[in-house]
């Protein structure tokens, strides 16, 4: 990810610098790249974001915090792992985002996610910042005392750098209700502060807002359903692939099926699933967020399925692709095998799921493509409304936050599809989404000044 040839000079010479200073950073390198490439067009209508020095400051982390995290196993063995919190940017508001426990995690993959966040939560026009975190912990086959002793180890660490007003974390991959209450009560006895609003995606019945767990997947569809609007089009009666079988793919499917489609696809990191009868969301949860059990176990109880080992689903003639597992999970083939089966829409759940040459192949292909940081950022805008509940001690009901949620979406989707045509790219919602969120971090870091 070096060539800056296509890159107008201004740009380029920030993008080089980028690689020279993160030279073993690929996942950061290519989600910089990603958003350096799509905003030529807001740098010339507004010279004054290249003067103020925008871009040199907007790559750079506000601060980044790597620590120690032992624990001891069941066993009664000690483990050493690494903790992240990459506080990107806080122009707009306190740092937010997601904290990550998987053994792949490291500085790129922090810093990739929590430079994402940034306009991510800029699009969302909420008053939050950009932040990320996580560790190399693996939680799959841990014990819930040890994953217990492990948030604890964690949170001993990370609190001082926390707080309603200064940093609200949240989950990820790897980080779910179970993960979240053991790092809020660690939180909670260290600082002598039930703080609410310092952490989202909490218990329902214990500070946490109804519809986060659902957002991010709910989010997703509802941007498709807005794309699939422009064109005079429904999700009603289309075939869907969805890729992942955690947070964000179990409430895509389920969203698609209320809305009348049909989701045929579910998968982990040991291969897929496809039922042709549609996915039994129920079944889907009981196995893998009750049983911790992998994706074959579903295909086992579902005479309807059945499980293709060690391949991605991408290979399944669909209409909507949704992929919602983790980075660069389709690439270039996997688009040409959508595009081939006549894909119209991809909507991307996760964060940066499909690879520069994957995105490419969608646009010149002219499938509908929502990039994740419009796509997914029902979950963070939600996480936000979880934070201003917390503020006014206030709960509100399922169905006056999904309503919130689904106006939120369309927001979302009337932003990045207003920005592409202002900057003279009609359909395109990666120049969109990056375009309007830079917009907006970039104004606020000028009236700023050189912080
Ligand atoms: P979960 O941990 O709930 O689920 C992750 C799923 O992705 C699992 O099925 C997991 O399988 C699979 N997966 C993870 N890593 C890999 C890999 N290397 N190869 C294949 N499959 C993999 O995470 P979420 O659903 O919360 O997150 C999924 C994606 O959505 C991530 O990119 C995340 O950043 C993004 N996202 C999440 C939001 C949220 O609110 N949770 C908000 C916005 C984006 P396995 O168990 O085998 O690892
Ligand atoms: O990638 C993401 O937007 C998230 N994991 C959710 C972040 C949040 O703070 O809700």
């Amino acid at each position: 990810m070096t060539d800056t040839s296509e890159l107008p000079a201004a740009i380029g010479d920030v993008y080089e610098t980028v690689v020279a200073r993160n030279a073993h950073e690929p996942e950061f390198q290519q989600a910089v790249h990603e958003v350096l490439g799509s905003i030529a067009p807001v740098l010339e209508a507004h010279p004054e974001f290249v003067d103020g020095g925008i871009l040199e400051r907007v790559v750079e982390p506000e601060r980044q915090i790597v620590f120690r995290v032992p624990w001891v196993d069941d066993a009664g063995r000690l483990q050493v792992n690494r903790g992240f919190r990459v506080q990107f940017s806080s122009v707009l508001g306190p740092y937010k985002g997601g904290l990550r426990f998987h053994p792949s995690v490291n500085l790129s993959i922090i810093k990739f996610l929590g430079f994402e966040q940034i306009f991510k939560n800029a699009l969302t026009g909420q008053g939050i910042g950009g932040a990320k975190g996580g560790s190399d912990f693996d939680p799959h086959g841990r014990s819930d005392a040890e994953v217990m002793r492990f948030c604890q180890s964690f949170m001993g660490e990370l609190y001082r750098h926390l707080g309603e007003h200064t940093d609200v974390p949240a989950g990820d991959i790897g980080v779910g209700a179970r993960e979240i209450g053991y790092l809020f009560g660690q939180y909670r006895k260290i600082t002598n502060r039930h703080e609410s609003g310092m952490f989202t995606g909490k218990g329902v019945q214990w500070g946490g807002a109804e519809v986060r767990t659902e957002a991010t997947g709910y989010g997703a569809v509802f941007f498709a359903q807005e794309m699939l609007g422009v064109h005079g089009d429904m999700f009603d009666g289309k075939r869907v692939a969805v890729s992942g079988s955690g947070n964000v793919a179990i409430y895509a499917i389920d969203k698609a099926h209320q809305l009348g489609a049909k989701a045929i696809t579910a998968s982990d990191s040991t291969g897929y699933v496809i039922d042709d009868a549609g996915i039994d969301v129920d079944l889907l949860r009981q196995v893998k967020e009750v049983e911790r059990a992998r994706v074959d176990e579903y295909a086992r109880r579902r005479p309807s399925a059945r499980f293709v080992e060690g391949r991605r689903p991408w290979e399944v003639a669909v209409d909507v692709a949704i992929p919602s597992a983790t980075q660069n999970e389709l690439d270039e083939a996997d688009a040409a095998a959508l595009i081939a089966n006549g894909v119209r829409v991809v909507v991307e759940g996760a964060n940066m799921p499909s690879t520069p040459g994957a995105v490419d192949a969608f646009r010149a292909a002219g499938v509908l493509f929502g990039p994740g940081k419009a796509a997914n950022a029902g979950g963070v805008a939600t996480s936000a409304l979880e934070m201003s509940q917390n503020a006014a001690r206030q709960r509100w009901n399922f169905e006056d936050s999904e309503r919130k949620l689904r106006s939120i979406m369309r927001d979302v989707h009337h932003s990045a599809f207003a920005a592409a045509e202002r900057y003279g790219h009609p359909g395109d919602y990666v120049v969109g989404a990056n375009s309007a969120g830079f917009e907006r971090v970039a104004h606020a870091m000028l009236a700023q000044g050189v912080i």
